[in-house]
């Protein structure tokens, strides 16, 4: 078995080498992410934990990643530890290690010293994080130091990012309220144990009352991490707020972006989808390019698209002619089209066209229904 197997298998000495290959920058780490994704990951819940040195991230993510455990997710945490270059060692991980106990497969360390680069860092936490989404983890949690750019890069990794304040922070709230307003999902009043949660909680909301950042403000939870208290409450905030960014920004990942089904008629397939199902019809054009009119009815994340020829020598005449009225093509969007164009041409299968760009700037390839199972496939550079 080669090493993507391995991990595929659930080997974790093999994950531990993967993420040493991308740490080092080895070309087998991409290697080993392109195969591992070649079958399409399901994309993990990745959490982003910041806050200043020793207000408790460590802890507080030991208990967060045991109570995923508890509901049986599986979790991997990336520690981007800058004390690791002194200390010479991998002392985070090794707290939580020590915390959680050695032995659960389900709860796999790692980290990462920052060694100064701060690119080099958010290119490599971003792999790591690739890494044990296509290994297969539910949950993957990024904990990092203060509020500087790598941790704002970081942050952009993350479906969700927790901010941790502690009491007795005074002045610090309004003094790193510009980097944290914009990246904080949720803030962790953590340490609430201590005098003066209250005030920190305050000051938090008179910050946010100032900021105009579209959406729901973040929520406040305040926690005690070594007892685990205010830590099911910070779970439940977490599964509010991916839902809260997703409809703001879209997942990332493979998604079905629309079916394409050809109609003699788009007034007739409405008598259907729009009166009798109830379906809104959001945009109707004809793209000249295709002679074809189209209507596009949205369907939760994804479409039906109709497709009318415009005139007889059209793509989708000739589709009706032959194969008569129904699904003529599966659209989905993918994270990096140029990739998956490498890969497919690799692999030998038909596509019918180069890259380009079609209506509203966005870029796709079709593949021939001989390499995908019988189906046409449309794919999709999704928005970045
Ligand atoms: N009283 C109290 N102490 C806490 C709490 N959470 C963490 N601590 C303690 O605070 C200290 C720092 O905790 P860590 O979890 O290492 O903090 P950290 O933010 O990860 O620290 P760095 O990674 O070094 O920045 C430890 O001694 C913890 O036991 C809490 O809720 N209450
Ligand atoms: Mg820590």
């Amino acid at each position: 078995m080669d090493l993507a197997q391995r991990i595929a298998a659930g080997d974790l000495r093999a994950l531990a080498r993967a993420a040493t290959y991308i740490e080092n920058r080895d070309a087998r780490g991409e290697e080993v992410l392109r195969s591992l994704e070649a079958g399409g990951v399901r994309e993990p819940l990745v959490l982003g934990v910041t806050g200043s040195p020793g207000a408790g991230k460590s802890t507080l993510v030991d208990r967060v990643a045991r109570a995923y455990r508890q509901a049986g997710r599986t979790v991997a945490i990336v520690a981007v530890d800058p004390s690791s270059a002194t200390s010479g060692g991998a002392l985070l991980g090794d707290r939580i290690r020590m915390q959680s106990g050695l032995g659960d497969p389900g709860l796999f360390v790692r980290s990462m010293a920052t060694r100064g680069a701060h690119g080099g860092l958010a290119a490599a936490t971003a792999n790591l994080v690739r890494l044990f989404g296509a290994a297969g983890r539910d949950v993957v949690i990024v904990e990092t130091v203060g509020v500087g750019q790598a941790e704002v890069d970081v942050a952009r990794l993350a479906q969700v990012t927790l901010v941790v304040l502690v009491p007795g922070m005074g002045d610090d709230v309004q003094a790193i309220k510009a980097g944290i307003m914009e990246i904080a999902d949720v803030f962790v009043i953590n340490k609430a144990d201590h005098a003066g949660a209250d005030q920190v909680e305050n000051e938090v909301r008179a910050v946010l009352a100032m900021n105009d950042r579209a959406g729901p403000p973040p929520e406040i939870v305040r926690t005690v991490a070594t007892r685990g208290e205010g830590v099911p409450e910070l779970l439940e905030a977490i599964g509010r707020a991916p839902r809260r960014s997703r409809t703001f920004a879209p997942a990332r990942g493979h998604a079905i972006d629309h079916l394409g089904i050809a109609v003699e008629s788009i007034e007739a397939a409405l008598a259907f989808y729009r009166d009798q199902l109830g379906m809104t019809v959001a945009s109707r054009e004809t793209v000249e390019v295709e002679n074809v009119h189209v209507a596009m009815l949205p369907a939760g994340e994804s479409r039906i698209e109709l497709l009318e020829p415009a005139s007889p020598g059209s793509v989708i005449a000739k589709f009706l002619e032959k194969r008569g009225p129904g699904l003529h093509h599966v659209a989905l969007r993918v994270p990096d089209l140029a990739a998956a164009v490498e890969r497919l041409r690799a692999g030998g299968a038909r596509l019918l066209n180069e890259p380009r760009k079609g209506a509203g700037g966005h870029e796709y390839v079709f593949v021939h229904p001989a390499s995908t199972g019988g189906v046409l496939l449309e794919l999709i550079q999704d928005a970045q």
